[in-house]
């Protein structure tokens, strides 16, 4: 018999969770980099009876039956993906940027065998050879890091490190790096010494999709990415890579990693894509970047250091010392002033990665709201007010309230709010 009863009936506590969530992301700021909010039809394809089903194997070659319809959205997510980054292969099936970068490793390295990635503490991410992750205890790692000066990717010992250390892989991308990133000089490098490119293009791969950052995908065999960050689609993974690689990628998902595929993601993973490939999209992209430029602009105004003087993407690293104040201090009066920011280090950080120096700010997320440079002005003011008195908590809640006005004007999920 058919079962009508709500979320609401069925689980009013998750029922409330959802609605407190909702509310939280209508009425705060998000500048969270690695966050943004998908469009009601990505939501819709999420939430939808294709959770039902499994379709292990790939469109055509599956090892269930009724796989009619699911290999559909499969196919579409695939076909728009190989169009919008002029890859050769697609697979998107991985579920997560873990389960992507594991699958480019393993379709590249044998366990023992050695990459050179970017280190943690300067940007890195866990997946790139960290100690504690994975990458790092299947793998020997070696990892390039900044120039102190600049704060950039030090090319000099990347170069020298790549001689020495002959990896087999070495490893681009960030999650927390204000710059473009050079991927012909990694090509060239890995070249010199015979190694191959894997690119982590999560952060930023809108903007790739868009043209307002260059593509990894000329210069590397294997591209990575998540789905949900500046692409604007549903939590998840995708891989791009040359054909050489694409038999062993796909095996390496599926069955080498994962099981059953999520059909429910992979179809939102396609509504995404199409919107990926609109001009709005482009707009959007471009957008990011200008309001990345405007608040950086308004947070120097604010006597605050961004480390490597600024941004060329969508995020800026924010060194808090000047204000006396630390990355966790400074997350958390954010977070009272119901702007949400993550602690992050700076390169070089005194401190350690629970406390660290600095916040990584990002645009992506208010900028879908439809914000632009006059907002980023005003938030780089209420960011500068927050910090500048951390302990003044009627201080707080007006900023909170101002926040709370802000928002209002750029509405993003109202309707789903339930008094
Ligand atoms: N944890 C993500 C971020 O916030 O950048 C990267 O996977």
């Amino acid at each position: 018999m058919e079962n009508r009863r709500t979320l609401r009936e069925v689980d009013p506590d998750i029922f409330r969770v959802v609605q407190d969530e909702t509310r939280r992301q209508e009425e705060g700021l998000e500048l969270i980099a690695s966050e943004n909010f998908v469009s009601p039809a990505v939501l819709e394809a999420m939430g939808s009876v294709l959770t039902n089903k499994y379709a292990e194997g790939y469109p055509g070659k599956r090892y269930y039956g009724g796989c009619e319809f699911v290999d559909t959205a499969e196919q579409l997510a695939i076909d728009r993906a190989k169009s919008l980054f002029g890859a050769d292969h697609v697979n998107v099936q991985a579920h997560s940027g873990s389960q992507a970068n594991m699958g480019a490793y393993m379709a590249l390295m044998k366990p023992g065998e050695l990459m050179l990635s970017l280190d943690l503490n300067s940007g890195g991410h866990l997946t790139h050879g960290a100690s504690f992750n994975f990458s790092g205890k299947l793998y020997r790692v070696v990892h390039y890091g900044l120039s102190r000066e600049s704060e950039t990717i030090d090319f000099a010992q990347v170069s020298s490190f790549a001689k020495e250390h002959k990896p087999k892989v070495i490893v681009v991308g960030a999650s927390a790096y204000p710059r473009t990133l050079e991927f012909d000089r990694f090509r060239e490098i890995a070249d010199q010494v015979g190694a191959v490119v894997v690119v982590d293009m999560a952060h930023i791969a809108g903007l790739v999709a868009a043209g307002a950052h260059p593509s990894p995908v000329p210069f590397a065999e294997i591209v990575t990415t998540t789905t949900h960050k500046t692409l604007r689609g549903p939590r998840g993974g995708m891989v791009l890579c040359r054909e050489a690689y694409a038999k062993s990628l796909n095996s390496q998902i599926f069955p080498g990693i994962q099981g059953g595929p999520l059909m429910h993601v992979i179809a939102a993973k396609a509504v995404a894509l199409k919107e990926a490939l609109t001009d709005d999209f482009k707009t959007y992209q471009r957008q990011i970047v200008a309001n990345a430029k405007a608040l950086a602009e308004a947070i120097k105004g604010q006597g605050l250091r961004l480390c490597s003087g600024g941004t060329d993407n969508h995020l800026m690293l924010v060194d808090l010392r000047p204000k006396r104040v630390t990355g966790k201090a400074g997350e958390e009066v954010l977070g009272r002033a119901g702007i949400t920011v993550n602690k992050n280090q700076i390169p070089f950080d005194p401190e350690k990665p629970t406390v660290s120096s600095g916040v990584r700010i990002g645009t992506p997320a208010v900028t879908t709201r439809g914000m632009k440079e006059p907002e980023m002005a005003l938030i780089g003011k209420l960011v500068g007010r927050a910090l500048d008195r951390p302990d003044d908590s009627a201080s707080l809640e007006r900023i909170r309230g101002e926040v709370r006005e802000l928002a209002a004007q750029f509405p993003l999920y109202a309707s789903r709010l339930v008094s």
